[in-house]
Parts: structure tokens; C-alpha cells; sequence
């Protein structure tokens, strides 16, 4: 009897596994999104999820979590040459999608349930891709 249980068990944790690793593999970030002017709605049709981080004694702050197999917010705009602090929902962000990385502007953050944050800096504007360190979620964060 146990064994049957152990056996269900494992079928349950394999067929979530493969679940999660589809979404994920299918919200690879197509390499010119890069360079992209930021548009309301994704190339699926549906609406990405925009937020405006929200100034703090000097810092734009924005919240980012999980929903609909990818980051959300999706989109998070900020202003040039202010220091911007982003603060990850360690409980929501699970897995690689912790590990986070802006390229073109030289950010990788591993997030921990104790170091939840990454702050820096944009200096240019523009549209810049992030996502995990593997390149699945794809967001975009818009300095104005
Ligand atoms: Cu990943």
C-alpha cells in the first residue's frame, strides 16, 4: 500500500515538473524583443501586466512576482538616473525564476528569502529585457 502511495506520489511530482518546465520553455523572450519599443499587449494577445514603480524616499521601488507562468509585472517602467529598487516575492518567485538578470544593463540578482532585493541605477533610457538566468520569463523594464 505504501508503495502505491510513493508511486502516485512521484507520477504527481513528474507531471507537475513537466507542467512547469513547459511554461517556462515556452515564454523564451524572442532575441529582438531587446531593442523593442514597449507596446500594451503581447504577441499572444493578451494584455502584459504594467506597473509604474513607485517612488520611496528617492528610490523607485517595484514589487515583482509570479503569475500566468512569468514574472508579474511583465513590464515595470522607471525613470532615468534615479536609483530603483526592485524587491522579489521570494514566496511566489520560485525555483530558477529567482535568479534574475537584466543583460544589457549587467544585472544578475540571485534572490534569497533573506536578500530580496536588487537596487541599481539606469543611465540610459529604453526598453531592456529581463528574465531568469536561463532565459525563461520574459519582462521588460522601460526607463524613461
Ligand atoms: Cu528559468
Amino acid at each position: 500500500m505504501e508503495n502505491k502511495l510513493l508511486t502516485k506520489l512521484i507520477m504527481l511530482f513528474v507531471v507537475v515538473a513537466a507542467i512547469a518546465f513547459a511554461g517556462c520553455a515556452s515564454k523564451l523572450p524572442p532575441a529582438a524583443q531587446t531593442s523593442q519599443v514597449q507596446t500594451t499587449s503581447e504577441q499572444s494577445g493578451g494584455s502584459a501586466i504594467v506597473v509604474d514603480a513607485k517612488q520611496v524616499n528617492g528610490i523607485q521601488e517595484a514589487s515583482l512576482s509570479w503569475g500566468k507562468l512569468n514574472y508579474n509585472p511583465e513590464v515595470i517602467k522607471v525613470k532615468k538616473g534615479l536609483p530603483v529598487r526592485i524587491i522579489a516575492d521570494t514566496a511566489r518567485l520560485q525555483g530558477c525564476f529567482r535568479s534574475f538578470r537584466i543583460a544589457d544593463l549587467e544585472i544578475t540578482k540571485s534572490f534569497t528569502e533573506t536578500d530580496n532585493t536588487v537596487e541599481f541605477t539606469p543611465q540610459k533610457s529604453g526598453t531592456f529585457a529581463f528574465g531568469c538566468s536561463m532565459g525563461m520569463g520574459a519582462g521588460r523594464l522601460v526607463v524613461e
